[in-house]
């Protein structure tokens, strides 16, 4: 598998994202050619316990049918419970060691937001960098302030062996600027959860 094109057009959702019926809104984005998915069932609203692993099971289900990469985000026993090919953490989540012992095979994505924390990460046992928020956001409550995509740039020649995305206030506009930094792909939440034509969206992102 070429992780870099995996990553190209990444969607990341939790129903707490969703203002329908976070299956449909999965399928119609699998159709219109998003190439790596990211259940992220976080934050008020999320789902828990039960609950979340069926949704989980169901939204898997969907990407396996369609050669969609499937993470979840820091959530390690739900990789086991959703046979996810990965789990994408940021920086005060579990630790990527403990992750990598425990999950030897698994695609392990970390969030990288400023030098400072890239030199503190063990970038010898990840697969690849989310690199955020590139613009800003209204989506993560928690966010920090938009790093711009010169961030990219300055990730792309630290790391120039890493695959990187794109995260935070990605959408259809600016979605060509993030890749031009040097980005392999572009993670959205909104761009497609709130769109009115999710296949004009994915093709353009
Ligand atoms: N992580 P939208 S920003 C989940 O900066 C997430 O690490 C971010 O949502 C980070 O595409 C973000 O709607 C929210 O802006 C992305």
């Amino acid at each position: 598998m070429n992780l870099r094109k995996k990553l190209r057009k990444y969607f990341i959702m939790g129903s707490q994202n969703c203002n329908r019926d976070p299956v449909k809104i999965l399928k119609e984005a699998a159709e219109a050619g998003i190439t790596a998915f990211q259940y992220r069932e976080k934050g008020a609203g999320a789902l828990l316990g039960d609950e979340k692993i069926e949704l989980g099971l169901r939204l898997r289900e969907i990407c396996s049918q369609n050669d969609i990469l499937f993470i979840v985000n820091d959530d390690i026993e739900l990789v086991s419970s959703l046979d996810a090919d990965g789990i994408h953490v940021g920086q005060d989540d579990l630790s990527v060691e403990v992750i990598r012992e425990l999950l030897p095979d698994k695609i392990i994505g970390l969030s990288i937001s400023n030098t400072h924390e890239l030199a503190q990460s063990p970038i010898s046992l990840i697969n690849y960098i989310g690199a955020g928020p590139v613009f800003s956001t209204s989506t993560k409550v928690d966010a920090k302030s938009p790093v711009s995509t010169k961030w990219i740039n300055t990730l792309k020649k630290k790391v120039p062996d890493l695959p990187i995305v794109g995260i935070g206030g990605i959408n259809t506009e600016n979605s060509s600027s993030v890749m031009k930094a040097g980005a392999d792909g572009v993670s959205v939440i909104s761009a497609i959860t709130e769109s009115e034509n999710i296949k004009d969206a994915v093709a353009k992102l």
